[in-house]
């Protein structure tokens, strides 16, 4: 089961699931989206109907919370939570989840639950999406993780969307599509002829139960090229960029009659990394070229976070982000980051290393 809360959590996951069950504080919001299965209207305190949404203050959807809770939290289990970080229904609501998700103990690996955030693009999008996002990231996600007690976590991002000015409609759609291909794996190892390895459902849930963020993607491979090459130009533009891998997973779909040992070298090539990936190769008959669908599993701490979202919001959006940082991360974390800026600055104005030494030296870094 799915569950979708608040706008963009609810759009998406009526899109990936006919079922899905979606939330929101606003029966306007609820009414109005296509697909998906149930509703459920969270309560605020409103003396007359519920039609307005949380107006981006995480607060009101965090106290509507309280009315669905055990409901929610019961549903939640192994299942895959959609929303938005930056409004304030889905940050709130998912916020008191990820909340009660860390002071729990023992989630059984098939109750984990993993998570669909999607992220503003700072650049374009208002500062109290970004505020809320940053607030987001920091407190009640990094809690969570820290805990052990989530699943995967798949951080989307809204960059294509507002640089390639895709429809919503459309931009949902794509990265639905996007998602599917990833958890489609374990089907296609049903349906098509396994040459090598093998992942079934058992394997790929194990996979999805653990508290790391999931880059996901896919492409046509080539043999005669480095699969590390290719990876590092096919990551998936729905997604935050991964860092280094942890834990990964591949299926390798040959044409009919294809190699079927071609997966050796993406083998070598994680092995490079001291990661053992668990894998699978099928024959897929629709196929011309081999095509490879590969996961890795990484790990940020709260303030790298921060960064990977401001690394996607880019030029004059830098400022917006960090002054939303000075607000809610602690000096450390901003030192680090402030130094990060100046580095940035320093370099585009092709200044040298001894203009930093001096800002150092003056305690402005
Ligand atoms: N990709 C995508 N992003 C969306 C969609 N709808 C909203 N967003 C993004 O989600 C953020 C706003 O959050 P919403 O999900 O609309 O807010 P909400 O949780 O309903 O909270 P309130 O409206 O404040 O009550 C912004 O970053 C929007 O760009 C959508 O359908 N698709
Ligand atoms: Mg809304």
């Amino acid at each position: 089961m799915t569950i979708g809360i608040g706008g963009a959590g609810s759009k998406i996951a009526a899109k990936l699931d006919n079922g899905a069950v979606l939330v929101n504080v606003s029966e306007t919001e609820l009414n109005k989206v296509p697909g998906g299965g149930r509703r459920i209207l969270a309560s605020v305190h409103a003396a007359r109907g519920q039609f307005k949404g949380s107006r981006m203050n995480p607060e009101i959807g965090h106290d509507a919370y309280q009315s669905i809770r055990r409901e929610l939290l019961d549903m939640a289990r192994g299942d895959m939570v959609f929303s938005s970080t930056g409004g304030g229904t889905g940050n709130g609501i998912t916020t008191g989840i990820l909340n009660d998700l860390t002071k729990a103990n023992d989630i059984a690996t098939a109750d984990k639950t993993s998570f669909g955030l999607i992220l503003p693009y700072a650049k374009l999008e208002s500062s109290e999406f970004v505020n809320n996002t940053i607030e987001f990231l920091t407190e009640p996600l990094a809690a969570a993780i820290d805990s052990g007690n989530t699943g995967n976590i798949f951080l989307f991002s809204n960059k294509k969307k507002f640089e390639e000015k895709v429809s919503e409609e459309h931009y949902n759609q794509q990265l639905v599509e996007s998602l599917r291909m990833f958890l489609a794996i374990p089907e296609k190892n049903d349906k098509y002829r396994l040459l090598d390895g093998h992942i079934d459902h058992e394997d790929f849930a194990l996979f999805m139960s653990k508290p790391y963020f999931n880059h996901f993607t896919y492409f046509d491979y080539d043999p005669k090229k480095p699969f590390g090459d290719q990876l590092d130009a096919s990551s998936n533009p729905y997604l935050l960029e991964p860092e280094a891998a942890i834990e990964a997973l591949f299926l390798l779909e040959v044409p009919k009659g294809g190699d079927p040992t071609l997966f050796y070298d993406i083998l070598q090539y994680f092995a490079s990394k001291d990661v053992s990936p668990i894998y699978s190769v099928v024959e897929n008959p629709d196929r011309q070229k081999p095509l490879v669908t590969v996961s890795l599993l990484y790990s940020r701490k709260p303030a790298e976070l921060v960064d990977d979202f401001n690394r996607i919001s880019e030029g004059h959006a830098q400022a917006k982000v960090k002054k939303s940082l000075d607000q809610w991360v602690e000096l450390e974390k901003m030192e680090v980051n402030l130094e990060k800026e100046a580095r940035r600055a320093v370099k585009q104005r092709g200044e040298g290393e001894e203009v930093l030494a001096t800002l150092r030296r003056l305690g402005k870094l």
